[in-house]
């Protein structure tokens, strides 16, 4: 199972945990070093396009999308958490394999870090646990389409 992470940067005390719990999660769940790659970018804004870049390459079977949209004083927090949602849905529609939604969207950072490892589990880990799990369906779904 060939796994690409895309982490954001902006606000990287937050992400870089999400990632953590990304990699120990697939760890776990036997995914094999060589098979998992991380790509950064500056912001959620800009995970759409990384995931539509590695998904029509065709190397990987799943690929799943980090960031932390926090929402501070200003409407961008809305046209970021938005454009990262809808994109990356997008890309998953589009190009037929998962792109999974790892992105928090909180009210602020203390929001943000007790869902990337601190009292609210990691969205990290349940988005790669997202990943594995979507792989092996479409590998079922496609086993079961092939014996009708
Ligand atoms: N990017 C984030 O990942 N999280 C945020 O909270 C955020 N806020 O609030 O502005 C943010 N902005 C940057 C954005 O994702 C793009 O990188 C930038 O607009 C350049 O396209």
């Amino acid at each position: 199972m060939k796994i690409a992470i895309v982490v954001s940067r902006f606000n990287s005390g937050v992400t870089s945990k999400l990632l953590r719990g990304a990699e120990e999660c697939l760890e776990r769940r036997r995914a094999q070093r060589k098979h998992l790659a991380v790509f950064s970018c500056p912001g959620a804004f800009e995970l759409p396009q990384v995931a539509d870049k590695l998904a029509a390459s065709g190397t990987w079977d799943a690929i799943v999308c980090l960031g932390a949209v926090i929402r501070g004083q200003t409407p961008h927090f809305d046209y970021v958490a938005r454009g990262a949602a809808h994109g990356i849905q997008d890309v998953a529609l589009k190009r037929g394999i998962p792109v999974i939604f790892g992105v928090l969207t909180t009210e602020n950072e203390e929001q943000a870090l007790a869902r990337a490892g601190g009292n609210r589990g990691n969205k990290g880990w349940d988005a790669a646990e997202a990943a594995v799990d979507m792989v092996a369906l479409f590998r079922t779904m496609k086993r079961s389409g092939k014996r009708r």
